[in-house]
């Protein structure tokens, strides 16, 4: 249903990155998510990591539920930003939400819609302390329709270029090399939609 990649980068010192990423399939679909522990350090990435856990046990369930799950079990821990994105093969829709600031693009494989390019809804909050009120947008998808996320270790383009025939890693090793600021944690993730299997 999909091919992805993704590249991160840790700062220098840190031995665990605050940043993680989650792409996990389920029956009808996949799970993929962009995650950035607050702060630096262990308590960024402990933190990160259990959000992750959380998504990889449940990837089918809806991406509000599982940003309600979340926040409700890192409340003891710095908390995260994150952002979801479900992709189902029944109608061939991509939903996603984001709470706090990783950024989400979705660039259309075919080169005659509009728009070109999806910007996700991103509503300010911190996953384990403050939620915002959670809306999570749904979008058709067509085979060759590129999602990338990016938290804010990366300056991610406002007219960020996919070329439908790049491999998803190498666009996010990509990415990460020309936008990386160099003073964060910083992930990208790519996922393509491929289509449904038949
Ligand atoms: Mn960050």
């Amino acid at each position: 249903m999909v091919e992805w990649g993704a590249a991160t980068f840790a700062l220098p010192g840190q031995p665990d990155s605050g940043d993680r990423y989650v792409v996990a399939p389920f029956g009808s679909g996949v799970l993929a998510a962009g995650i950035d522990g607050l702060g630096h350090g262990d308590e960024a990435a402990a933190a990160a990591q259990l959000a992750a856990g959380i998504l990889e046990r449940s990837p089918h369930e809806s991406v509000i539920a599982l940003v309600r799950r979340c926040h409700e079990q890192l409340r003891s821990t710095r908390g995260v930003v994150m952002s979801l994105a479900t992709f189902t093969s029944l109608d061939e829709t991509m939903t996603w939400i984001g709470v706090g600031n990783v950024e989400g693009r979705l660039k259309r494989a075919a080169r005659d819609v509009t728009p070109l390019s999806e910007f996700l809804l991103l509503r300010a909050g911190v996953v384990g302390s403050q939620l915002p009120m959670l809306q999570a947008a749904v979008l058709p998808v067509s085979p060759g329709d590129t999602l990338v996320f990016a938290t804010d270790g990366v300056a991610l383009p406002t007219a960020l270029e996919v070329v439908a025939d790049e491999r998803p890693q190498a666009l996010a090793d990509r990415i990460l090399a020309k936008q990386r600021k160099g003073t964060d944690d910083a992930l990208v993730l790519v996922v393509r939609w491929v289509g449904a299997p038949r």
